[in-house]
Protein backbone atom coordinates (compact mmCIF):
# COMPACT_ATOMS: atom_id res chain seq x y z
CA UNK A 1 0.00 0.00 0.00
CA UNK A 2 1.32 3.01 -0.68
CA UNK A 3 1.87 5.65 2.15
CA UNK A 4 0.88 9.12 0.36
CA UNK A 5 -1.83 10.36 -1.62
CA UNK A 6 -1.65 9.61 -5.01
CA UNK A 7 -2.95 12.99 -7.51
CA UNK A 8 -3.89 11.68 -10.83
CA UNK A 9 -3.46 15.19 -12.66
CA UNK A 10 -2.43 16.96 -16.19
CA UNK A 11 -0.88 20.10 -15.63
CA UNK A 12 -3.51 21.23 -18.71
CA UNK A 13 -6.62 20.76 -15.85
CA UNK A 14 -7.14 23.90 -13.59
CA UNK A 15 -9.07 21.41 -11.04
CA UNK A 16 -5.89 18.91 -10.98
CA UNK A 17 -3.33 22.05 -10.26
CA UNK A 18 -5.92 23.64 -7.88
CA UNK A 19 -5.63 19.86 -5.79
CA UNK A 20 -2.15 19.54 -6.36
CA UNK A 21 -1.60 23.56 -4.84
CA UNK A 22 -3.86 22.75 -1.61
CA UNK A 23 -2.00 19.02 -0.83
CA UNK A 24 1.40 21.16 -1.13
CA UNK A 25 0.25 24.08 0.97
CA UNK A 26 -1.12 21.76 3.94
CA UNK A 27 2.01 19.50 3.48
CA UNK A 28 -0.20 16.21 2.77
CA UNK A 29 2.52 13.73 1.26
CA UNK A 30 1.36 13.18 -2.19
CA UNK A 31 2.49 12.35 -5.52
CA UNK A 32 1.83 14.06 -8.73
CA UNK A 33 0.93 11.29 -10.91
CA UNK A 34 0.31 12.20 -14.72
CA UNK A 35 -3.03 10.74 -16.11
CA UNK A 36 -1.62 9.52 -19.45
CA UNK A 37 -1.69 6.23 -21.68
CA UNK A 38 1.41 4.46 -18.85
CA UNK A 39 -0.99 5.48 -15.99
CA UNK A 40 -4.51 4.75 -17.43
CA UNK A 41 -5.16 1.50 -15.56
CA UNK A 42 -4.11 2.32 -12.37
CA UNK A 43 -6.63 5.29 -12.87
CA UNK A 44 -9.88 3.58 -13.91
CA UNK A 45 -9.39 1.11 -10.96
CA UNK A 46 -10.52 4.64 -8.97
CA UNK A 47 -12.09 6.49 -10.65
CA UNK A 48 -16.03 6.71 -10.89
CA UNK A 49 -16.42 9.81 -13.07
CA UNK A 50 -13.91 10.25 -16.61
CA UNK A 51 -12.01 13.14 -15.08
CA UNK A 52 -9.49 14.76 -13.50
CA UNK A 53 -7.95 14.79 -10.77
CA UNK A 54 -8.20 11.88 -8.78
CA UNK A 55 -7.39 11.55 -5.40
CA UNK A 56 -6.34 8.02 -4.14
CA UNK A 57 -5.83 7.76 -0.51
CA UNK A 58 -3.41 5.37 0.79
CA UNK A 59 -6.13 3.17 1.81
CA UNK A 60 -7.23 2.84 -1.93
CA UNK A 61 -10.64 5.16 -1.72
CA UNK A 62 -10.64 7.37 -5.15
CA UNK A 63 -11.98 10.70 -4.46
CA UNK A 64 -12.98 13.69 -7.78
CA UNK A 65 -14.10 16.39 -7.97
CA UNK A 66 -12.24 19.58 -6.59
CA UNK A 67 -14.48 21.42 -4.16
CA UNK A 68 -15.69 18.22 -2.10
CA UNK A 69 -11.84 16.83 -1.95
CA UNK A 70 -10.49 20.62 -0.79
CA UNK A 71 -13.26 20.74 1.25
CA UNK A 72 -12.95 16.89 2.71
CA UNK A 73 -8.98 17.39 3.89
CA UNK A 74 -9.45 20.86 5.90
CA UNK A 75 -11.72 18.61 7.97
CA UNK A 76 -8.64 16.05 8.30
CA UNK A 77 -6.05 18.55 8.23
CA UNK A 78 -7.26 21.87 9.66
CA UNK A 79 -3.96 23.90 9.91
CA UNK A 80 -3.42 26.15 8.40
CA UNK A 81 -6.45 27.03 8.05
CA UNK A 82 -7.88 27.78 4.02
CA UNK A 83 -11.23 29.76 6.18
CA UNK A 84 -10.50 33.05 7.50
CA UNK A 85 -11.73 32.92 10.81
CA UNK A 86 -14.07 36.11 10.48
CA UNK A 87 -17.37 34.68 8.71
CA UNK A 88 -17.79 37.58 6.09
CA UNK A 89 -14.35 36.96 4.67
CA UNK A 90 -14.72 33.59 5.13
CA UNK A 91 -17.77 33.65 3.06
CA UNK A 92 -16.49 35.82 0.04
CA UNK A 93 -13.83 33.45 -0.09
CA UNK A 94 -16.57 30.46 -0.82
CA UNK A 95 -18.16 32.96 -3.12
CA UNK A 96 -15.00 33.83 -5.02
CA UNK A 97 -13.85 29.71 -5.00
CA UNK A 98 -17.25 28.91 -6.72
CA UNK A 99 -16.92 31.63 -9.01
CA UNK A 100 -13.23 30.74 -10.16
CA UNK A 101 -14.45 27.33 -10.79
CA UNK A 102 -17.51 27.97 -12.53
CA UNK A 103 -17.02 31.62 -14.09
CA UNK A 104 -13.62 31.62 -14.35
CA UNK A 105 -13.06 28.30 -16.48
CA UNK A 106 -15.22 30.05 -19.08
CA UNK A 107 -12.50 32.21 -19.30
CA UNK A 108 -9.70 29.92 -19.75
CA UNK A 109 -11.99 27.10 -21.92
CA UNK A 110 -12.95 29.84 -24.02
CA UNK A 111 -9.38 31.14 -25.02
CA UNK A 112 -7.49 28.02 -24.85
CA UNK A 113 -9.87 27.18 -27.93
CA UNK A 114 -11.28 30.52 -29.64
CA UNK A 115 -8.12 31.29 -31.69
CA UNK A 116 -5.93 29.18 -34.11
CA UNK A 117 -2.60 29.87 -32.13
CA UNK A 118 -4.19 28.60 -28.88
CA UNK A 119 -5.58 25.45 -30.34
CA UNK A 120 -1.93 24.52 -31.51
CA UNK A 121 -0.56 25.12 -28.31
CA UNK A 122 -3.03 23.85 -26.15
CA UNK A 123 -3.81 20.49 -28.55
CA UNK A 124 0.15 20.19 -28.79
CA UNK A 125 0.78 20.19 -25.21
CA UNK A 126 -1.88 18.05 -24.22
CA UNK A 127 -1.14 14.74 -26.97
CA UNK A 128 2.39 15.11 -25.69
CA UNK A 129 1.65 14.81 -22.43
CA UNK A 130 -0.46 11.95 -22.77
CA UNK A 131 1.69 9.98 -24.84
CA UNK A 132 5.19 10.81 -23.74
CA UNK A 133 6.83 8.32 -25.94
CA UNK A 134 5.36 8.89 -29.07
CA UNK A 135 6.52 9.78 -32.10
CA UNK A 136 6.22 13.32 -33.54
CA UNK A 137 3.77 12.01 -36.10
CA UNK A 138 1.37 10.13 -33.47
CA UNK A 139 1.61 13.18 -31.18
CA UNK A 140 0.89 15.32 -34.31
CA UNK A 141 -2.11 13.35 -35.39
CA UNK A 142 -3.28 12.76 -31.71
CA UNK A 143 -3.02 16.88 -31.33
CA UNK A 144 -5.41 17.39 -34.42
CA UNK A 145 -7.94 14.75 -32.80
CA UNK A 146 -7.77 16.61 -29.47
CA UNK A 147 -7.89 20.00 -31.12
CA UNK A 148 -10.82 19.36 -33.60
CA UNK A 149 -13.03 17.62 -30.25
CA UNK A 150 -12.49 20.61 -27.91
CA UNK A 151 -13.37 23.17 -30.89
CA UNK A 152 -16.20 21.61 -31.29
CA UNK A 153 -16.81 21.41 -27.27
CA UNK A 154 -16.28 24.81 -26.85
CA UNK A 155 -19.94 25.98 -26.80
CA UNK A 156 -20.38 23.65 -23.45
CA UNK A 157 -18.90 26.31 -21.09
CA UNK A 158 -21.15 28.99 -23.26
CA UNK A 159 -18.86 30.33 -25.83
CA UNK A 160 -20.47 31.47 -28.69
CA UNK A 161 -20.31 33.95 -31.50
CA UNK A 162 -22.61 36.00 -28.91
CA UNK A 163 -20.79 35.37 -25.93
CA UNK A 164 -17.44 35.62 -26.64
CA UNK A 165 -16.92 39.58 -26.36
CA UNK A 166 -18.47 39.05 -22.98
CA UNK A 167 -16.01 36.52 -22.06
CA UNK A 168 -12.79 38.61 -23.13
CA UNK A 169 -14.47 42.01 -21.93
CA UNK A 170 -15.03 39.55 -18.19
CA UNK A 171 -12.16 38.57 -18.24
CA UNK A 172 -9.73 41.49 -19.10
CA UNK A 173 -11.61 43.49 -16.30
CA UNK A 174 -11.11 40.72 -13.82
CA UNK A 175 -7.19 40.55 -14.05
CA UNK A 176 -7.10 44.41 -13.92
CA UNK A 177 -9.26 44.21 -10.89
CA UNK A 178 -7.57 41.98 -9.40
CA UNK A 179 -4.10 43.59 -10.38
CA UNK A 180 -5.13 46.24 -8.15
CA UNK A 181 -6.32 44.36 -5.19
CA UNK A 182 -3.02 42.01 -5.07
CA UNK A 183 -1.13 45.84 -5.11
CA UNK A 184 -0.38 45.58 -1.26
CA UNK A 185 -1.03 41.70 -0.32
CA UNK A 186 0.44 38.58 -1.69
CA UNK A 187 -3.03 36.58 -1.68
CA UNK A 188 -6.24 37.46 -1.79
CA UNK A 189 -7.28 37.32 1.61
CA UNK A 190 -3.74 38.75 3.00
CA UNK A 191 -1.02 37.10 4.26
CA UNK A 192 -1.88 34.10 2.96
CA UNK A 193 -3.90 31.18 0.13
CA UNK A 194 -7.65 31.44 1.42
CA UNK A 195 -10.22 28.79 -0.49
CA UNK A 196 -11.28 31.40 -3.06
CA UNK A 197 -7.56 31.73 -4.32
CA UNK A 198 -7.10 28.50 -4.71
CA UNK A 199 -10.41 27.99 -7.04
CA UNK A 200 -9.91 31.14 -8.96
CA UNK A 201 -5.78 31.15 -9.45
CA UNK A 202 -5.91 27.58 -10.93
CA UNK A 203 -8.01 28.76 -13.82
CA UNK A 204 -5.76 32.06 -14.53
CA UNK A 205 -2.52 29.95 -14.34
CA UNK A 206 -4.21 27.88 -16.92
CA UNK A 207 -4.98 30.81 -18.92
CA UNK A 208 -1.40 32.42 -18.98
CA UNK A 209 0.31 28.82 -20.51
CA UNK A 210 -1.82 29.51 -23.36
CA UNK A 211 -0.91 32.41 -25.74
CA UNK A 212 -3.67 34.89 -25.99
CA UNK A 213 -4.23 35.35 -22.16
CA UNK A 214 -0.75 34.69 -21.12
CA UNK A 215 0.07 37.89 -22.98
CA UNK A 216 -2.83 39.80 -21.55
CA UNK A 217 -1.69 38.61 -18.18
CA UNK A 218 1.76 39.29 -18.35
CA UNK A 219 1.04 42.92 -20.34
CA UNK A 220 -1.56 43.83 -18.07
CA UNK A 221 -1.27 42.31 -14.91
CA UNK A 222 1.91 41.95 -13.03
CA UNK A 223 0.81 41.18 -9.72
CA UNK A 224 -1.57 38.61 -10.75
CA UNK A 225 0.98 36.34 -12.61
CA UNK A 226 3.19 36.94 -9.43
CA UNK A 227 0.10 35.64 -7.07
CA UNK A 228 -0.42 32.84 -9.87
CA UNK A 229 3.27 31.51 -9.39
CA UNK A 230 3.16 32.17 -5.60
CA UNK A 231 -0.12 29.90 -5.70
CA UNK A 232 1.78 26.59 -7.23
CA UNK A 233 3.55 26.18 -4.07
CA UNK A 234 1.59 28.46 -1.56
CA UNK A 235 2.92 29.14 1.77
CA UNK A 236 1.78 31.52 5.25
CA UNK A 237 3.18 34.93 5.15
CA UNK A 238 1.04 36.57 7.05
CA UNK A 239 -2.16 36.32 8.66
CA UNK A 240 -5.65 36.84 6.82
CA UNK A 241 -6.23 40.55 6.56
CA UNK A 242 -10.11 41.82 8.30
CA UNK A 243 -12.46 42.69 5.64
CA UNK A 244 -12.48 46.41 6.61
CA UNK A 245 -9.02 46.50 4.89
CA UNK A 246 -9.60 44.19 1.78
CA UNK A 247 -13.07 45.69 0.90
CA UNK A 248 -11.84 48.78 -1.03
CA UNK A 249 -10.11 46.99 -4.02
CA UNK A 250 -12.14 43.06 -3.56
CA UNK A 251 -15.79 44.36 -3.53
CA UNK A 252 -15.48 45.72 -7.28
CA UNK A 253 -14.24 42.24 -8.15
CA UNK A 254 -17.66 41.06 -6.28
CA UNK A 255 -19.99 43.43 -7.56
CA UNK A 256 -18.60 43.37 -11.26
CA UNK A 257 -17.80 40.23 -11.77
CA UNK A 258 -20.42 38.19 -9.50
CA UNK A 259 -23.14 40.56 -8.68
CA UNK A 260 -23.71 41.22 -12.57
CA UNK A 261 -21.92 38.21 -14.37
CA UNK A 262 -21.75 34.84 -12.56
CA UNK A 263 -24.65 35.10 -10.33
CA UNK A 264 -27.35 36.03 -12.87
CA UNK A 265 -26.17 33.52 -14.99
CA UNK A 266 -25.65 30.80 -12.61
CA UNK A 267 -29.11 31.49 -11.40
CA UNK A 268 -30.54 31.27 -15.29
CA UNK A 269 -28.66 28.03 -15.96
CA UNK A 270 -30.42 26.44 -12.52
CA UNK A 271 -33.90 27.73 -13.35
CA UNK A 272 -33.10 26.02 -16.97
CA UNK A 273 -32.07 22.94 -15.65
CA UNK A 274 -34.96 22.95 -13.23
CA UNK A 275 -37.33 23.66 -16.25
CA UNK A 276 -35.60 21.39 -18.65
CA UNK A 277 -34.82 24.04 -20.91
CA UNK A 278 -32.33 23.10 -23.54
CA UNK A 279 -31.48 26.46 -23.84
CA UNK A 280 -31.53 29.62 -22.03
CA UNK A 281 -31.10 33.49 -22.44
CA UNK A 282 -30.48 35.87 -19.62
CA UNK A 283 -29.32 39.26 -19.81
CA UNK A 284 -25.53 39.99 -18.22
CA UNK A 285 -24.94 43.34 -17.43
CA UNK A 286 -27.44 44.66 -20.26
CA UNK A 287 -26.17 42.08 -23.00
CA UNK A 288 -27.70 39.06 -23.93
CA UNK A 289 -26.19 35.74 -23.33
CA UNK A 290 -27.89 32.52 -24.55
CA UNK A 291 -26.04 29.20 -24.04
CA UNK A 292 -27.26 25.39 -23.37
CA UNK A 293 -27.29 24.63 -19.65
CA UNK A 294 -24.62 22.99 -17.94
CA UNK A 295 -25.59 20.57 -15.29
CA UNK A 296 -22.44 20.90 -13.04
CA UNK A 297 -23.54 24.37 -12.03
CA UNK A 298 -26.82 24.02 -10.65
CA UNK A 299 -25.04 21.88 -8.03
CA UNK A 300 -22.28 23.93 -7.07
CA UNK A 301 -24.93 27.08 -6.83
CA UNK A 302 -27.50 25.01 -4.29
CA UNK A 303 -23.97 23.80 -2.15
CA UNK A 304 -22.81 27.51 -2.36
CA UNK A 305 -26.49 28.40 -1.32
CA UNK A 306 -26.46 26.14 1.36
CA UNK A 307 -23.01 27.65 2.63
CA UNK A 308 -24.68 31.23 2.09
CA UNK A 309 -27.69 29.43 4.79
CA UNK A 310 -25.07 28.56 7.44
CA UNK A 311 -23.58 32.06 7.17
CA UNK A 312 -26.27 34.12 6.67
CA UNK A 313 -26.31 35.67 10.39
CA UNK A 314 -23.09 36.86 10.38
CA UNK A 315 -22.70 40.32 11.34
CA UNK A 316 -22.19 42.77 8.46
CA UNK A 317 -22.16 40.03 5.60
CA UNK A 318 -25.47 40.58 4.13
CA UNK A 319 -24.44 44.33 3.65
CA UNK A 320 -21.38 42.99 2.16
CA UNK A 321 -23.40 40.95 -0.31
CA UNK A 322 -26.05 43.82 -0.44
CA UNK A 323 -23.66 46.19 -2.01
CA UNK A 324 -21.75 43.73 -4.32
CA UNK A 325 -25.46 42.91 -5.88
CA UNK A 326 -24.68 39.39 -4.69
CA UNK A 327 -27.53 38.78 -1.96
CA UNK A 328 -30.28 37.98 -3.98
CA UNK A 329 -29.20 35.33 -5.91
CA UNK A 330 -27.53 33.64 -3.08
CA UNK A 331 -30.60 33.76 -1.27
CA UNK A 332 -32.36 31.87 -3.74
CA UNK A 333 -36.07 31.80 -4.72
N1 LIG B 1 -15.90 19.83 -10.92
C1 LIG B 1 -14.74 19.02 -11.24
C2 LIG B 1 -14.32 19.30 -12.67
C3 LIG B 1 -13.20 18.42 -13.15
C4 LIG B 1 -13.02 18.52 -14.64
O1 LIG B 1 -13.84 19.12 -15.35
N2 LIG B 1 -11.93 17.95 -15.15
C5 LIG B 1 -11.64 18.00 -16.58
C6 LIG B 1 -10.27 18.54 -16.83
S1 LIG B 1 -10.04 20.16 -16.16
C7 LIG B 1 -11.62 16.57 -17.13
O2 LIG B 1 -11.11 15.68 -16.49
N3 LIG B 1 -12.14 16.35 -18.33
C8 LIG B 1 -12.15 15.05 -18.94
C9 LIG B 1 -10.83 14.58 -19.43
O3 LIG B 1 -9.79 15.27 -19.27
O4 LIG B 1 -10.79 13.50 -20.00
C10 LIG B 1 -13.63 19.35 -10.27
O5 LIG B 1 -13.66 20.43 -9.63
O6 LIG B 1 -12.74 18.52 -10.07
Amino acid sequence: MPDAHRIFGIEMSPYSVKVRSYFRYKRISHQWILRNVDTQAEYQKYAKLPIVPLVVTPEGEGIQDSTPILERFEAAHPEPAIHPADPVTAFVSALIEEFGDEWGNKWMFHYRWAREVDQLSSAGRIARAMMPAASDEQQAATAAQIRQRMVNRVWFVGSNAETAPQIEGSFREAIALLDAHLATRPYLFGGRPAFGDFGLFAQLYEAWTDPTPGALIEGCAPRVLDWVHRMLWPRAEGDFEPWASLEATLLPVLARQAGRLFLPWTVANAAAIAGGADEFRVDLDGRSWTQKPQKYHAKSLAALRAKYAVARGASGLDGVLERSGCLAALRGA
